[in-house]
């Protein structure tokens, strides 16, 4: 039995085999959709201006990265950048498609405060949604992004409110996306932050907040088969006691609340970094495949800063620094890639392929 929706749209075939391209194994997702401000502030850490010519520079470095499509399925662009070329004048849509890697794009429009609530957020971006999805569809894009953004407070913090709020927008954007021809990549995100709440308290607020995410999906008719999710890892509040922030802990608890909430029919389940450094992204990711080794979705990423802060700093924008950093970006995304295949051998790496010592790549060091 097939909802109306589903036997109505003529793209969920298409949509489904994308979505598993996506998701193949030993590949995952380059989040790049930084809107201008996060680009702002990222550039700024090394001294680089907030201009449109930095930002395309930049990414320009990222996309042309050879051999960056042996570990990389999608990268997600935003508006600015679909739009963007190379210094030799080719888009950068078709720069990434021609090596077989799919383009998404950030379809949200930002955070907006609930007001009555402390602080919490709902995601702008449903107005005129199905027409920008048509455009972007026509213009390269196969894939799509929404993050909401949920923060652990004091008890009944994240609230029902914007729990719901926030489902509901997410199971809409999902639904509008497969609607007209795009797969919705779904992001609840559980922002890492200050406070000593336990890892125990954040497994709770996931679960909270990923059964009402589904629940919405489910609700709007949205195809499983044809989206995949972006959520955090569950992590314990920046202050708690260091102890339990051991991988295992991590993994453990991601596994135990995924397994409570995410269907099956979804193919790839791809954490977002949320501000862990390179190597506990890495690690944790690892640790995940050996945690649950049959898990029914593939367990994958789409990191932005653990791909791309390294990366950034070794070319603080100098064009000399370009192939260093390019080469950075490579052994990025292949210990990712291994990891995602639980191959990621972290005493014994193999020999990196991107130009950089033969040893262990020095990732920036664990941030908890
Ligand atoms: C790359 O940053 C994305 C866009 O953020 P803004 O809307 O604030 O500019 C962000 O959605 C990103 O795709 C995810 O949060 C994952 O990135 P991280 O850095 O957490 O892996």
């Amino acid at each position: 039995m097939v909802s109306p929706f589903e036997s109505d749209n003529v793209h969920i075939p298409e949509l489904i085999a994308t979505a598993a391209r996506i998701s193949r194994r030993g590949f995952g997702i380059l989040a790049a959709d930084e809107s201008v401000p996060t680009a702002g502030k990222r550039l700024k850490t090394v001294g680089v201006e907030n201009t449109a010519e930095n930002r395309r520079a930049f990414r320009e470095l990222l996309f042309t990265a050879e051999g960056l499509e042996d570990y990389i399925s999608g990268v997600i662009l935003f508006d600015e950048t679909m739009y963007q070329r190379t210094a030799g004048g080719e888009r950068f849509v078709d720069c990434l498609s021609r090596r077989g890697i799919l383009v998404g794009t950030k379809l949200d429009t930002g955070l907006r405060l609930i007001a009555g609530t402390e602080g919490e957020t709902r995601t702008g971006g449903l107005d005129g949604l199905g027409d920008r999805v048509c455009e972007y569809r026509k213009d390269g894009a196969t894939f799509a992004k929404w993050r909401a953004v949920f923060k652990i407070g004091h008890a009944g913090v994240p609230s029902d409110r914007a729990i719901r709020e926030n489902a509901q927008s997410l199971a809409r954007y999902a639904s509008i996306c497969q609607e007209h021809g795009l797969v919705p990549i779904v992001e609840p995100e559980l922002t890492l932050g200050p406070g000593d709440y336990s890892i125990g308290r954040a497994a709770f607020e996931s679960e909270r907040v990923l059964s009402h995410v589904m629940r919405a999906i489910n609700e709007a008719q949205v195809v499983p088969e044809a989206m995949l999710l972006k959520p955090s890892m569950v992590l314990p509040g920046l202050d708690a006691p260091l102890g339990e922030s051991a991988r295992e802990s991590v993994a453990t608890h991601t596994a135990k609340v995924l397994k409570r909430t995410v269907p099956p029919a979804v193919p790839g389940v791809h954490f977002l970094s949320g501000g862990m450094g390179a190597e506990e992204a890495t690690q944790n990711l690892q640790q995940l495949q050996h945690e649950y080794p049959d898990a029914p979705w593939s367990l994958s990423f789409s990191y932005g800063r653990a791909l791309q802060d390294a990366v950034l700093k070794a070319w603080s924008g100098l064009e000399e620094n370009v192939p260093a950093a390019q080469a950075l970006l490579l052994e990025l995304a292949r210990v990712n890639a291994q990891a995602q295949l639980g191959e990621w051998d972290e005493v014994h790496p193999t020999p990196s392929s991107g130009g950089l010592s033969a040893g262990r790549i020095l990732l920036p060091k664990l941030s908890y």
